[in-house]
């Protein structure tokens, strides 16, 4: 019989907990090398646990110094401690005072979990499971309590001491020169929402005023000298605290509401309730050191936090399974923020393509995972494109389901039911059901099945009739460990265009197949009927891409040409585009890769033009049209045996030929764009962004001069979004004048460590052979740092996920390249060796011989004699 793998933890496994811990006590004396934590424990024993159950704890690489139960030292006999785990063999069967005394050292914390110090600050990460790392305790998001935290510190050192919830009490402790603050967080929550900061920080404070009259205090806490950066973020978060009373009715519960920027940060940020911990790059923004995606990003992360305040930290979940009953529906919430925000179209084009970049290979690949995985080795490894994204997206189809009404009824019977509850999605789903009456059961398919479905559609018309038959068949392949999965529901969006590009209002027959006009797709095969169509329409799929699917609707190119000119649906002409768009480079790359001589087709050529000038549309938008499929999306779209070299080349080549039909247009927009003052409106962000474009096409076409047009535009820009889309094409097509480029940059930015994370990205994302050494040289510039994960991911991350032809090199350096690095990280900071290791998640889909070197640089690090668990886990799953 095969024995289980012990260190997997499984969904089916789950129990409540044995014992609760209601109330935690926290007093933490800070020192750079010797923390002393006092942590007091009110235990009690479960109503279902048998008096003198054994507790177990759980710790991580603690040091014990202490251990009392009413005031009592404990027996050395009466439990066993490991640094990972603390047993107390025969805990009092009444509630109990447990006292523990660890002993940790923040300063040598490179792992970034638990009590660390960034740059001098101590901070703390507790998700998942860092909590543990700092005292022994029941860390798992189902043990809720209510904490009070005591913080002592050096007062010359750490100036600022901050906690959760409201500050009650704080002081200097006299002739130590230490000082204390005591904070108490009313509010019952799981250990992984715990936070502390200690530093020498400045802020910036506002007030926000809720709908119900209550005053919170806000701040916003930096480096010192960095404030006049933060006035973006307090706006986006006041922002948000209105956008949530508005369009959920949830008001915020503290008195204070608190962001701390600190620079070394394994992921973007972290909700802990009233104590919000972000990576200093999505707080810091001004115009001289910002894109305009950074601001856009700036404010979707405070959103998202700030809207984790309910769904998260009010209503957690009961185990890490659950993970994206917060994190899909927190996503969900922030894109509905932004898009209320900015261009709700543009909006959904942009998250669409993050969704297909990132979610969708990792769905067909090694990695593939249900949106609630039921199995894992290491909980980190889960914070996901699918648990994220795709669980949003299971969100959205939620509520195009029921419509808005319901959605909000289903919204608000969750909050009201399970505010204070470690909850599961099926209880979420549960209230969506009650308030529609609808049953949702093959739609929580969407939670447990791996794969991107894929939707065939095949459309008959019958002129005789008026009759269009549409077949719609979906196919879910197997992935890891699902072989063979039932249908799913599938809500496919429809419209119909007639003949002068009108919109049609048809609706099939048979009422329950449809919402409104949204098909209701729940059989593998199923076909709908639209009656009153004398001559064909052309039908538009999958509008506002209302599934997490791949389309084949096999439309002809003119089809796909007419819905570009004429589909109400935005991102269906936007969709249109890059369908044709594909299709031609797919064409050109199967041409070269067979040595074929082949020249971009004209008429694809001639449709991009009339959009790039057609005033009617938004910059915004057209810049998205104007944005080609990307690299991995041909990758993805061609499936296996990919070629990465010819497919850069293909792209090149239609690139040049946009560029050159229509060069004398993109350099009279590059003049005329964009010459307002700079405001980080969604306009003027989207005349920008089409000004890069324009740019970036002037690069590659035959104009003579394009090489001194770029140069300026740089030399010019006064915003970050400017100089950089300029010194991007400068130095990515390799013109006269990008070095120079390159060294002003540096100059101007050396001081500024995220404006130079954006010149290590631009280096290693230029697709020429000569990059790899270029981005080895830069591991030993000044201004990197491997202990950085934002410069780590500026350079590295950027070339192994950004830079797909030269990561994938045919001589397998670039997979040398990034093993070494793995290595090299993985003891030291194994979260983000793991992230890195995942850049090979798609190796399989490559042609034989890249496949095969790639494969040995994964098993070598497999070989490895010590490696972390999440960078195994994410290796092993690779090769399995
Ligand atoms: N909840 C955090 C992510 C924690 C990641 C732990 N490895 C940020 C967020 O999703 O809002
Ligand atoms: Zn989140």
């Amino acid at each position: 019989m095969a024995t289980q793998d012990q260190s997997v933890v499984r969904l089916e496994d789950y129990q409540p907990p044995a014992y609760r811990i209601d109330a935690v006590g926290l007093d933490v004396h800070l020192h750079p090398a010797e923390t002393r934590v006092t942590a007091k424990l009110a235990i009690h024993r479960a109503a279902a646990t048998a008096p003198g159950t054994p507790l177990t704890l759980d710790g991580d690489g603690l040091q014990l110094e202490r251990v009392e139960i009413a005031g009592q030292a404990l027996p050395a006999s009466d439990y066993a401690v490991t640094p990972s785990s603390l047993t107390l063999h025969e805990p009092p069967s009444t509630p109990f005072e447990l006292v523990l005394e660890t002993r940790l050292n923040p300063q040598a914390n490179t792992a970034l979990m638990g009590l660390y110090r960034s740059s001098g600050t101590y901070c703390t990460q507790c998700e998942a499971e860092g909590f543990r790392r700092i005292t022994y305790f029941l860390d798992r998001p189902d043990v809720l309590s209510v904490y009070t935290t005591r913080i002592e510190a050096d007062a010359a050192e750490a100036p600022v001491l901050l906690g959760n919830g409201n500050l009650v009490e704080s002081g200097k402790i006299e002739g130590t020169g230490r000082h204390f603050a005591v904070w108490h967080d009313p509010h019952p929550k799981p250990a992984y929402l715990f936070a502390l900061v200690a530093g020498n920080l400045a802020s910036i404070k506002d007030r926000f005023v809720t709908a119900s009259g209550r005053a919170v205090e806000l701040g916003i806490y930096v480096e010192p000298g960095k404030e006049s950066m933060c006035d973006w973020a307090m706006d986006s978060l006041k922002r948000s605290m209105t956008w949530d009373e508005q369009v959920f009715g949830l008001e915020y519960d503290l008195e204070v509401f608190n962001i701390v920027a600190v620079s070394d940060f394994n992921m973007g940020a972290m909700e802990n309730k009233g104590l919000n911990i972000f990576n200093d790059k999505f707080v810091l923004a001004d115009p001289e050191t910002a894109t305009d995606q950074d601001y856009a990003h700036v404010e979707a992360v405070i959103a998202h936090e700030y809207f984790h305040n309910w769904t998260g930290n009010r209503i957690t979940c009961r185990d890490w399974f659950q993970l994206c009953l917060k994190e899909g529906l927190t996503v969900f919430r922030d894109q509905e923020f932004s898009s209320d925000m900015r261009s709700r179209p543009v909006k959904r084009i942009a998250d669409v393509r993050l969704l297909k970049s990132h979610q969708f290979p990792e769905d067909a690949g090694p990695l593939a995972h249900p949106v609630r995985p039921r199995a894992y080795r290491e909980i980190n490894n889960f914070y996901t494109a699918t648990v994220y994204e795709k669980g949003a997206e299971v969100v959205r189809m939620l509520k195009t389901l029921l419509g808005d009404a319901d959605f909000r009824a289903g919204m608000d019977l969750y909050v009201s039911r399970h505010d204070g509850d470690a909850a599961t999605i099926e209880q979420f789903l549960a209230c969506f059901a009650e308030v529609s009456g609808m049953d949702l059961s093959q739609f929580a398919l969407w939670y447990d099945l791996a794969g991107t479905p894929r939707i065939d559609a095949v459309p008959a018309h019958d002129p005789a009739t008026g009759t269009l038959s549409l077949t719609l068949t979906q196919t879910l392949g197997p992935t890891p460990n699902q072989p063979d999965k039932p249908a799913m529901l599938i809500p496919v969006r429809i419209g119909f265009i007639g003949a002068n590009g009108e919109e049609l209002e048809v609706r099939p027959r048979g009422a329950d197949q449809v919402r409104s006009d949204v098909l209701l797709l729940s059989q593998r095969s199923q076909t709908f009927t639209f009656e009153g169509l004398p001559s064909r329409p052309v039908l538009s799929l999958l509008r506002g891409f209302s599934a997490p699917v791949t389309l084949n609707a096999s439309q002809s190119p003119a089809d796909l040409l007419f819905q570009l000119r004429h589909d109400s649906d935005p991102f269906n002409r936007w969709q249109s585009a890059q369908d044709l768009a594909t299709r031609e480079l797919m064409r050109l790359y199967a041409a070269l890769r067979s040595g074929d001589a082949v020249t971009a087709d004209t008429a694809l050529v001639a449709a991009i033009g009339e959009v790039l000038t057609n005033e009617a549309l938004d910059q915004a938008f057209r810049a998205q049209v104007l944005n080609l499929p990307g690299e991995a999306d041909l990758a993805r779209e061609i499936g296996k045996d990919v070629e990465p070299d010819h497919i850069l080349a293909a792209r090149r080549l239609l690139r040049a030929a946009i560029g050159s039909a229509h060069a004398r247009q993109f350099a009279d927009l590059a003049e005329t764009l964009g010459r307002k003052p700079f405001s980080p409106s969604a306009a003027d962000a989207g005349e920008r962004a089409l000004k890069g474009l324009c740019l970036g096409y002037l690069a590659v076409s035959e104009q003579n001069d394009r090489a001194a047009i770029v140069t300026r535009h740089a030399r010019e820009a006064d915003n970050m979004t400017d100089r950089l889309a300029a010194l991007t094409v400068l130095v990515h097509e390799r013109l006269d004048g990008a070095d120079d480029a390159l060294a002003a940059f540096e100059a101007r930015h050396a001081g500024h460590a995220l404006a130079m994370d954006k010149w290590f990205t631009v280096q290693a994302t230029s697709p020429h052979a000569a990059t790899l050494t270029q981005v080895d040289t830069l591991t030993r510039h000044a201004a990197f740092d491997w202990s950085n994960p934002n410069r780590v991911r500026a350079l590295i991350g950027a070339f192994s996920t950004g830079n797909q032809s030269q990561f994938t090199r045919a001589d397998g350096a670039g997979f040398v390249f990034l093993a070494d690095v793995v290595e090299r990280l993985d003891q030291r900071n194994p979260q983000l060796a793991a992230r890195l290791v995942s850049a090979f998640r798609s190796w399989q889909a490559l042609e034989r011989g890249r496949a095969s070197l790639a494969e040995a640089a994964l098993s070598r690090i497999a070989a490895s004699a010590i490696l972390s668990r999440d960078t195994r886990d994410i290796v092993e799953r690779c090769l399995a």
